[in-house]
């Protein structure tokens, strides 16, 4: 049998537009080590809006889907919106502008993303403890110390991602990672049954 203390689970993290724009990423690589993950892979991605809806599948039916697809990646209406403003009547034009300035600031929220394999024991648990509640209004209240608190903004912008079950992480490391299994242990690796 395979004992448990030495296995060492792997979970996606993943930190969002808000915090790479943020400037963010340093700090929560700082606690990432500090908390004794180790960094297995890390890439940048830029999501579109297949991928992001694709990734966060689990959430399609809900009420903030398409806002939180939205922050998830970067703006491509913006041009289709400024190449017809011009031809438009004066009331249109109005309503036209509102549009363009919810997608600049669209444009300025979102971005890349920061995507890690992080591993250690009981990796996918203590990641999701780390960063802290969904909301970040809430984590800056009740888990101060999080990476949420210190980084996000609200229930949306909340700076970073963490895989919530074992199906979970790894569902979303094959996403990115097309050669990282979920789970490994020196003694899988010893028996080749990786
Ligand atoms: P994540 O999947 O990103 O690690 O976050 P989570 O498990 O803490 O939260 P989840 O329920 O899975 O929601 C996924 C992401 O959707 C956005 N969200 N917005 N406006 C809202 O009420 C709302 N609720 C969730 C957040 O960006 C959340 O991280
Ligand atoms: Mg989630």
């Amino acid at each position: 049998p395979i004992s448990g203390s030495e296995e060492k689970e792997k979970t996606l993290a993943m930190i969002k537009p808000d915090g790479l724009l943020g400037n963010y990423t340093e700090r929560i690589k700082e606690v990432i080590v500090d908390y004794g993950f180790s960094i297995l892979r890390e890439i940048t991605a830029q999501l579109d809006q297949d991928s992001a809806s694709s990734f966060y599948a689990e959430h399609s039916s809900r009420s903030f889907f398409p806002s939180l697809i939205n922050y998830m990646t970067s703006c491509k209406v913006l041009n289709w919106i400024f190449l017809r403003i011009f031809p438009m009547p004066k009331t249109k034009k109005i309503v036209a502008f509102v549009c363009v300035f919810q997608a600049f600031r669209q444009s300025f929220d979102s971005g890349p993303v920061l995507v890690m394999v992080l591993e250690k024991e009981n990796a996918i648990a203590d990641w999701r403890s780390l960063i802290g509640p969904t909301d970040a209004c809430k984590a800056k209240i009740t888990h101060p110390n999080s990476i949420r608190a210190m980084c996000g903004q609200d229930s949306e912008k909340n700076c970073v991602h963490g895989s919530d079950s074992l199906l979970s992480a790894q569902r979303e490391i094959s996403f990115f990672f097309e050669d990282v299994s979920s789970v490994t242990t020196h003694r899988y690796d010893m028996f080749g049954s990786s």
